[in-house]
């Protein structure tokens, strides 16, 4: 069955555009809950831990530059059928290929500097909601 929970950040270009407000409204627009929220910066070793997966990739070492470069908001988010849902609402990682009235379509300013992450996996939602918030911050 699937979980009801997953997690996402605001990236940089997104913080640094004044964007989180209107993608916080199209979230909850979008039935998702709020349950954990936290205003941050990453350093570049938390940003290379965070996308450990991507190791190999050849875009790692700039996208690990990238997510560290400025401000994010990461969040927990609750609604029935979560990383499905929600990755359906941020729309394809590249924002010329998402579809319109998608949150990557909106606002992302490139396939790097796309505004928003968004779990793909209940394991990995528990897993990315575990290195921003302490279990009495997940509620
Ligand atoms: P996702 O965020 O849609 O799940 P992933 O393939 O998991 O996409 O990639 C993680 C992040 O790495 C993307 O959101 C984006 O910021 C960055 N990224 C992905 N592909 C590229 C690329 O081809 N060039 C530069 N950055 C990329
Ligand atoms: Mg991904």
């Amino acid at each position: 069955m699937a979980g009801n929970k997953t997690f996402t950040m605001l990236k940089p270009d997104a913080v640094v555009a004044g964007n989180i407000g209107n993608i916080l409204a199209m979230i909850n627009n979008a039935g998702f809950k709020i349950v954990s929220m936290k205003y941050t910066k990453l350093s570049k070793d938390d940003a290379g831990k965070f996308y450990a997966v991507h190791k190999s990739r050849p875009f790692y070492d700039e996208l690990c530059d990238y997510m560290s470069s400025g401000p994010i908001v990461a969040a927990i988010l609750e609604k029935e059928n979560a990383v499905e849902d929600f990755r359906k609402l941020i729309g394809a990682t590249d924002p010329t290929k998402a579809e319109e009235g998608t949150i990557r379509k909106m606002y992302a300013k490139s396939i790097e500097a796309n505004a928003v992450h968004g779990s793909d996996s209940d394991e990995n939602a528990s897993l990315e909601g575990s290195f921003f918030f302490n279990k009495f911050e997940r509620f």
